[in-house]
């Protein structure tokens, strides 16, 4: 199986600036840690980032007849993009919304998701650990579709 991991913007900054809340660990750095787990569970990654709504939005397009589940950290655009909710929608893989920060502790303009009415299940707030928790899940959610 393939999983997609699609992150939107600014998230190419991680690791250089607020650091507080979003820890020292590089975009790079999570992409490895994500690639060494799923190479010993057999799993294949595609692991992108975009500032890029349509960017983004084509990916989700095309990724319906070459990955099986989506793990999606949208940034900021997890709380204004109907664009990538009615991509996520039409494509109908699974998938699974990931967060570094729980966004629920955050600015109440953070609390809303467009993703979340269309996610198989939402991970926020652990960090690099929620990209890898999100592999687990990914797994779990397409052996139970098969
Ligand atoms: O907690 C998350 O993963 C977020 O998706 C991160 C987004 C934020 O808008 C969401 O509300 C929650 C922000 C990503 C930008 O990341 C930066 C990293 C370093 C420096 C500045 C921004």
């Amino acid at each position: 199986m393939k999983v997609l991991y699609l992150n939107g913007p600014n998230l190419n900054l991680l690791g250089t600036r607020e650091p507080e809340i979003y820890g020292k660990t590089t975009l790079g750095d999570i992409e490895k840690s994500v690639r060494d787990k799923a190479g010993q569970m057999d799993v294949e990654i595609e692991f992108r980032q975009s500032n890029a709504e349509s960017e983004i939005v084509g990916w989700i397009h095309s990724s319906k007849n070459t990955c099986s589940v989506i793990v999606i950290n949208a940034g900021a655009l997890t709380h204004t993009s109907l664009a990538i909710r009615d991509a996520i929608a039409a494509c109908g893989l699974p998938a699974i919304e990931i967060h570094l920060s729980n966004t629920h502790r955050r600015e109440p303009f953070r609390h809303f998701s467009y993703l979340s009415g269309v996610a198989a299940g939402i991970i926020a707030g652990f960090g690099k650990q929620s990209y890898l928790l999100a592999l687990d899940a990914a797994v779990s959610v397409h052996a139970n579709r098969k």
